[in-house]
């Protein structure tokens, strides 16, 4: 795809994006309805479907051959990444935005033939959109974003999911234990918006394709590796634990999983 076309979808996102930020506050200013999905610690709300619907009908108004993976109507329908293929995460850190209305996030991602093409991240609390892709850089609103520097784990915080962390799976403990410090805040979108401004080293927590599809091709953009954690390229269809992180600490915590 061109420039000039890809610069058009980027900017026809923002957008939507905008829209889907106006109907989330319009949402909390009435009714927030809550639903447990398989756990009480996994949960939906009425706003989680509603944007996702939104998004679906403007992704399929813009490009009616599309295939579409969005959390809250995924029935593993989409067998193969041929062609165009959209990714909704409608309401990221379901929990934190019930429980505190803040660090929540709405996630998109494009990808053609398996090639990640464009990103969007919006921190939905601060109103911004961090976008872009490849052929475009990673922006932030209309500030383009510098790669960031590539420090070692000790140098940096590392960003966790508490799940793993208390189970100590993959070495969760150790990877810790190596950094500055673990931050965990809940919210998949945020967490990668940190490892993407250099605020943080990195990330790794088990996520759906939904959870690390917009930040891939963010981060990939911006010479932040984005593979299992350990170190496989990660297929899009499947759920992985997923390791975000600068060169450095990539190499280092990859190592730590070697037997
Ligand atoms: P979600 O809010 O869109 O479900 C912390 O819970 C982070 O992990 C969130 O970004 C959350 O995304 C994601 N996550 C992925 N799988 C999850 C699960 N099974 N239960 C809770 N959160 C999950
Ligand atoms: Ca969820
Ligand atoms: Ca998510
Ligand atoms: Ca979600």
């Amino acid at each position: 795809m061109d420039t000039a076309t890809l610069k058009n979808i980027d900017k026809t996102v923002n957008q939507w994006l905008k829209e889907a930020h106006t109907l989330v506050y319009q949402c909390l200013q009435t009714d927030l309805t809550v639903e447990q999905k398989t756990s009480r610690l996994d949960l939906v709300t009425n706003v989680d479907k509603q944007v996702e619907q939104l998004l679906r009908k403007k992704i399929s108004s813009l490009m009616p051959a599309a295939k579409i993976i969005g959390e809250e109507n995924d029935h593993g329908q989409v067998k193969s990444m041929a062609g165009a293929v959209w990714f909704i995460d409608p309401i990221d850190g379901t929990m934190n935005f019930i429980k505190q209305h803040d660090d929540f996030a709405i996630m998109l991602a494009l990808y053609i033939d398996n090639q990640p093409i464009l990103g969007w991240i919006m921190d939905v609390a601060k109103n911004k959109i961090y976008h872009g892709g490849p052929q475009l850089g990673v922006w932030c609103d209309t500030k383009k974003i510098p790669v960031p520097a590539d420090i070692t784990l000790n140098e940096g915080l590392i960003e966790l999911s508490a799940s793993r962390l208390l189970t100590n799976e993959m070495h969760f403990m150790e990877i810790a234990k190596m950094s500055s410090g673990v931050r965990i805040n809940g919210s998949a979108g945020i967490s990668f918006i940190k490892v993407l401004e250099g605020k943080m080293v990195g990330y790794a927590s088990k996520m759906k394709p939904w959870d690390f599809a917009a930040a891939k091709v963010l981060l990939e953009t911006n010479k932040i590796l984005v593979t299992t954690i350990d170190g496989k390229e990660i297929d899009m269809l499947l759920s992985s634990t997923v390791l975000s992180a600068t060169a450095s600490a990539h190499k280092q915590i990859v190592q730590l999983q070697q037997p």
